[in-house]
């Protein structure tokens, strides 16, 4: 068996994102997703930032001139390979009014932790110095504008009742697709008549059972058809869809990735807009702290068909370890977090978070988002941790994290008591995860 650790870890991460590598963008995975995927494209970015800044800022400049009039990013951006479903033809988002021109996307949006991204090129750029430096600081602040509009959007269309947590109109908007958070909104749902459609993620994995179900594609596509019929108008989308969540986990990561802009912001001399972007993360934190069951001590989505929690004891339970919160609830959480349910449950292969509590009835164990663990997931809480401050958990997370990856296949996710990567092999934002941690 292959373990790979240090540089030869680093040497064939990098080859990963060479080798997904189309120009301006990076794939998501070599076949399964041969596209631009939002938050995918900022995790590969502080990857990139690791190897070539220039080649990061790319990437982020290609996934601007994707964003819709409305500050709204979508979340794929189409390349021209062929080989997924949905894609442009299915999603004709293009004629919508606010659709970008010369560039095909989705329809809908995800997670945004692109500032996130903005901080690690611009470190990164600064670390290196002169021609990285300067490229990275004009690139950050000639397009800071986008940046704000886009966590503007959030705050505003995506948040109409001021409620402090960002709604979604599909479960691939909260990146976790087929979670069990979702499955109550879901099943709601009939899909009405559909255009014939075959499939194509299904031919690239070892064993279907590891993607969603039929059904549950067929919601899927349902979705984006009401969303065509309403030419994509967030108005007429919120009193037409058939899916309307508040997400919790979205809007942790828009709180703290608020905070991140803000501080661009006032290095760049945008005074307003960081106090714009701070309201915005006390509110969306806020937002976070008011769905915790005292129960659990997880936090909980909001079906906004019924204004009824989710409980799904998901891995979206901790968003309060992103957005930060109280001394009290954060301690709380991180007791959680380390605790027999989650990365202390004795049977795990490595004390990560997975997608859902080990512990869970329901538990998938090799089904996506119903049990896996996923390694850019894990990354993400790491850096979340440590920017709050909590280093000692955040070194954990990365030791799991690198021991998880040592096979070098660099997996989409992986089986969280076996250590089996799963789903496509060679996920760039999987190789980009493991390059930050071992620089
Ligand atoms: C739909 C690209 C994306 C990730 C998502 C993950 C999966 C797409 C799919 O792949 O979703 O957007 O076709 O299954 O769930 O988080 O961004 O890696």
């Amino acid at each position: 068996m292959t373990v790979l650790t240090g540089e030869a870890l680093a040497d064939r991460a990098a080859d990963v994102l060479r080798g997904n590598d189309l120009g301006d963008m990076t794939a998501a995975a070599p076949r399964l997703y041969p596209h631009m995927w939002s938050w995918d494209s900022a995790l590969i970015a502080v990857g990139l930032a690791r190897i070539s800044v220039p080649r990061a800022i790319t990437e982020m400049r290609t996934l601007l001139r994707a964003q819709w009039t409305t500050g709204m990013i979508p979340h794929i951006v189409f390349s021209d390979v062929d080989g997924y479903f949905p894609g442009p033809d299915r999603w004709r988002a293009h004629l919508a009014p606010t659709a970008p021109s010369g560039v095909r996307t989705s329809g809908i949006c995800q997670p945004p932790v692109h500032a996130i991204a903005l901080r690690h090129i611009l470190d990164a750029g600064r670390r290196s110095g002169g021609t990285d430096q300067a490229e990275a600081e004009r690139f950050i602040s000639s397009t800071f504008d986008s940046w704000l509009n886009w966590h503007r959007w959030l705050a505003t269309a995506r948040d109409p009742d001021g409620l402090g947590l960002v709604e979604i109109h599909h479960g691939w908007e909260s990146g976790m697709d087929n979670s069990p958070r979702w499955d109550d909104a879901y099943a709601r749902i009939t899909p009405g008549t559909l255009e014939a459609f075959t499939r194509l993620d299904t031919r690239h994995v070892a064993d279907v059972s590891e993607r969603p179900s039929d059904t549950e594609y067929a919601r899927y596509l349902w979705l984006i058809e009401q969303m065509r019929r309403a030419d994509y108008d967030e108005t007429a989308m919120r009193s037409s869809l058939d899916f309307r969540v508040a997400d919790v986990f979205t809007s942790a990561i828009l709180a703290v990735a608020s905070d991140v802009l803000a501080d661009l912001g006032d290095e760049f001399d945008r005074t307003e807009a960081a106090a714009e972007l701070r309201d915005i993360a006390a509110r969306f934190r806020a937002g976070v702290a008011s769905t915790i069951d005292s129960t659990t001590g997880l936090a909980r989505d909001l079906d906004r068909h019924d204004d009824e929690w989710i409980d799904a004891d998901s891995v979206a339970g901790f968003a309060p370890l992103l957005s930060g919160g109280d001394v009290d609830l954060i301690d709380r959480q991180r007791e959680i977090f380390w605790g027999p349910r989650w990365c202390g449950h004795p049977d795990l292969a490595h004390r990560l978070p997975a997608s859902l509590s080990p512990a869970a009835t329901n538990l998938r164990p090799k089904t996506y988002w119903r049990g896996p663990v996923w390694p850019f997931l894990s990354w993400l809480f790491g850096w979340g941790l440590r920017h709050h401050g909590h280093i000692g958990d955040a070194e954990a997370i990365r030791e799991a994290g690198l021991a998880q990856l040592t096979d070098g296949h660099f997996g989409e996710y992986y089986e969280p008591f076996t250590g089996e990567a799963l789903g496509s092999h060679r996920q760039s934002w999987t190789a980009a995860v493991a390059l930050d941690w071992l620089a």
